[in-house]
């Protein structure tokens, strides 16, 4: 029997600040147009939220994630670097970086493993996972952002905790989805139980 835990970290909104990095740099580019503020955020795809204030605001969103270095300069969400450097020295734990790359793929795959190298060091390069269906990864936990994460596995291994970030915040409390509402909350209660 397998008595080792194993942790799927999402990247973007729960290790990094998509939402506050993207939002930067759309005011910086297109400082003349209608924004969304992360209090008005709602909805996990911020292209559509973008499509639905203006028709072309949804391809001037999508230009800045598909921008080089958008990635690379995310800053990291706060004790979030600790937190996993932490998690992955705990006993029978292994921790794994599970991520969605954009199709644009001309920067962002190169960049989530320059982002994982800078902050999490050299070493964290093996256990990055770019994937676009996370159901057909295994593994006891799943810290995401994104309320729904659905692909071609019907039961995925995996319990799926709730990360909370802005545009998940405001959804109706779940009695089956655990939260993990930032990482000054316990996360270390949420792994115990489940080794
Ligand atoms: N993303 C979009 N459109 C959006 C918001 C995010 O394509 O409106 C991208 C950013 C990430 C990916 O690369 O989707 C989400 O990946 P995960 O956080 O689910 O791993």
């Amino acid at each position: 029997p397998n008595t080792r835990l194993r942790v799927l970290l999402d990247m973007d909104g729960v290790l990094a600040d998509f939402e506050g990095g993207f939002l930067k740099k759309y005011r910086e580019r297109y400082p003349n147009e209608p924004y969304i503020s992360l209090e008005e955020r709602r909805g996990f795809w911020v292209s559509t939220q973008y499509g639905e204030l203006r028709a072309d605001l949804c391809d001037k969103a999508i230009s800045i994630w598909e921008s080089k270095n958008f990635f690379m300069e995310l800053e990291p969400l706060p004790g979030s670097v600790e937190a996993v450097k932490e998690m992955a020295k705990m006993k029978n734990t292994d921790v794994f970086i599970c991520t969605s790359p954009i199709k644009h793929y001309a920067h962002c795959p190169y960049e989530k493993y320059a982002w994982v190298e800078r902050h999490l060091g050299p070493d964290f390069l093996e256990k990055v996972i770019l994937t676009r269906d996370k159901t057909i990864v295994s593994g006891d936990i799943l810290v995401d952002d994104k309320p729904d994460i659905l692909g071609v596995e019907p039961n995925p291994s995996w319990e799926h905790v709730l990360f909370t970030a802005c545009h998940n915040k405001h959804l109706p409390v779940s009695t089956t989805q655990r939260r993990l509402l930032s990482w000054a909350d316990n996360w270390r209660d949420i792994l115990e139980g489940k080794c």
